[in-house]
């Protein structure tokens, strides 16, 4: 059969493309682009939280934190092992990552100012992070679609811990309350943000929802991320910071206010908060790695010139 055609049919059929399936240039593209900058977001993604690990109140809330940067630390090496199936070489996207020509997320270029925006990225990043991912566990790449089912389980995990945090910190003092209120009313915007730029203005939605990479719109997303959110921001009795935030009976979800997009304009193209430190972080972790690079590489030749032998 015409490859193209086999390729197609396979999408038409909701079956998954797998790596040595013939896909066009352009598939593959979109996939190396989408799984690249996915994996740079868990990596950095490890830096915000990371830095309340040695400042984590109880040993217990050490121990947590501890197990959810590793799992993020895992994210990033399965999606950096998908994206080496379409063909790309992890140290050349890590070397993109530092030298700012492939994106990561928005997200993480915020700082985090106490201990209560460590649940509230649990609960509201990792929130927003289901929203987006659960979906594409049924994308049309099968390494990819694979890689999204044990990453959703974790993140759920992520986001039931952020909310108990939050609800522990919500029983405690005046203080803490506060606390927990002042970090949502500091990420709640960048969190909606994550999911992309709306509909309208997103380059590449249409052809990836007709390749099935994509199966929701960013909006669509958005919009169910809201509605999940707010019955639960009730519950734990924190305001989300939108006046025009209310339930609208005839579209069947909640209406909310015009998000500043110029921001994330600025974010993505690198000037937040933190995209400066975080991309100095990383590169001088990339270098201080750099011995144990060479050291692998160095054994692994030993190991083939024994195995010659
Ligand atoms: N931040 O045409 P669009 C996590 C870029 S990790 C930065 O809508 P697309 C977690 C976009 O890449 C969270 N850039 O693009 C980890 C494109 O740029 P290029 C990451 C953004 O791909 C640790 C341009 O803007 N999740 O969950 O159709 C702890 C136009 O956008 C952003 C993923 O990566 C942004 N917010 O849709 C906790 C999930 N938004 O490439 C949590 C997989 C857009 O043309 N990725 N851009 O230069 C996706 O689902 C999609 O790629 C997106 C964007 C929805 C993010």
């Amino acid at each position: 059969m015409d490859p193209e055609k086999g390729f197609e049919q396979t999408i038409e059929r909701d079956q998954r493309i797998e790596p040595r399936d013939w896909m066009p240039d352009r598939y593959r593209t979109t996939m190396v682009r989408q799984i690249a900058q996915h994996a740079h977001s868990e990596i950095i993604g490890m830096q915000p939280e990371g830095e309340w690990i040695t400042r984590a109140p109880s040993l217990r809330r050490k121990a947590i934190l501890l197990a959810k940067v590793q799992d993020e630390a895992g994210h990033g090496l399965y999606l950096y092992s998908a994206a080496e199936t379409l063909g790309a070489d992890r140290t050349d996207l890590t070397e993109k990552l530092i030298e700012g020509r492939q994106k990561y997320s928005s997200i993480f270029n915020y700082p985090t100012l106490s201990f209560a925006d460590v649940g509230v990225i649990g609960w509201l990043v990792d929130g927003a992070a289901i929203c987006n991912q659960v979906p594409l566990c049924r994308s049309s790449y099968g390494p990819y679609a694979r890689a999204m089912i044990r990453i959703c389980k974790e993140e759920s995990f992520h986001q039931r811990q952020g909310y108990e945090l939050l609800m522990t910190l919500m029983r405690g003092t005046d203080a803490q309350r506060e606390m927990v209120q002042n970090a949502v009313d500091r990420w709640w915007w960048p969190s909606l943000m994550m999911f992309g730029p709306p509909d309208a203005d997103s380059t590449h939605t249409a052809q990836s929802m007709a390749w099935k990479i994509k199966r929701h719109t960013n909006d669509e997303l958005r919009q169910r991320f809201v509605d999940m959110t707010v019955p639960q921001a009730e519950a734990l009795g924190v305001t989300l910071p939108d006046p025009d935030l209310r339930w609208n009976e005839e579209r069947g979800h909640h209406d909310f206010g015009e998000i500043d997009w110029s921001e994330l304009k600025r974010v993505i193209s690198g000037d937040g908060p933190c995209n400066a430190e975080r991309i100095a972080t990383r590169r001088a972790a990339h270098e201080e790695g750099a011995w144990v690079r060479a050291a692998a590489s160095a054994h692994a030749a030993k190991a083939k010139t024994r195995e010659v032998a």
